[in-house]
């Protein structure tokens, strides 16, 4: 397994619409495992394939807190297949965006249907973080970030914080 780089907004490769997968297969189940280690290390409760510099469509979620024994969930070309009428608000945040919290509407209960690290076609029905963590993730395979949920304004200023930050960091390499 390896700890891969996460990349940081602004930045085009979190702007791509992911391509799905033909098929789980070895290379598949290593960027999932690559992922979860990155995941863990980084302390995030998910994170997708494009946040690692790759196209394809693959996410990971662990929602177990500090205390509980890990629950790891890897999918491949995720569909929602059904969401709630009823809605949820949530704080926020994304390894992409350090730093960075707002507050998200989004269904509160999801259907979703995917590829398992076995290459087999599994249904999930789940509400409450799991499910906002999995939309969360479901989204920056189209190059959707939190802050596309949020008001422009408040979009801006997040945005300007990073690029800000990065230019700093920037200059404070060279
Ligand atoms: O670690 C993360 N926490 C989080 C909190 C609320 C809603 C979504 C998330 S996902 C985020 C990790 C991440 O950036 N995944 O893409
Ligand atoms: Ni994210």
């Amino acid at each position: 397994m390896a700890i891969l780089d996460i990349i940081i907004a602004p930045d085009p490769r979190l702007k791509i619409t992911a391509k799905p997968v033909k098929k789980v297969d070895a290379s598949v189940r290593r960027l999932m495992d690559d992922m979860l280690e990155t995941m863990h290390s980084a302390r995030g409760i998910g994170l997708a394939a494009p946040q690692v510099g790759d196209k394809r469509r693959v996410i990971v979620v662990d929602v177990a807190g500090e205390d509980e024994a890990p629950n790891p969930i890897r999918m491949a070309n995720p569909e929602l297949l059904w969401t709630s009428d009823e809605e949820r608000v949530h704080e926020e945040g994304c390894l992409s965006l350090p730093e960075q919290y707002a507050e998200v509407v989004r269904p509160d209960r999801i259907r979703v249907r995917y590829l398992d690290y076995r290459n087999e076609i599994r249904e999930l029905e789940t509400d409450g973080v799991l499910a906002t963590c999995i939309q969360h993730e479901m989204d920056h395979l189209d190059g959707v970030l939190f802050v596309d949920h949020v008001s422009a304004l408040k979009r801006r200023m997040i945005l300007r914080k990073l690029q800000k930050a990065k230019k700093l960091a920037a200059l404070e390499n060279a």
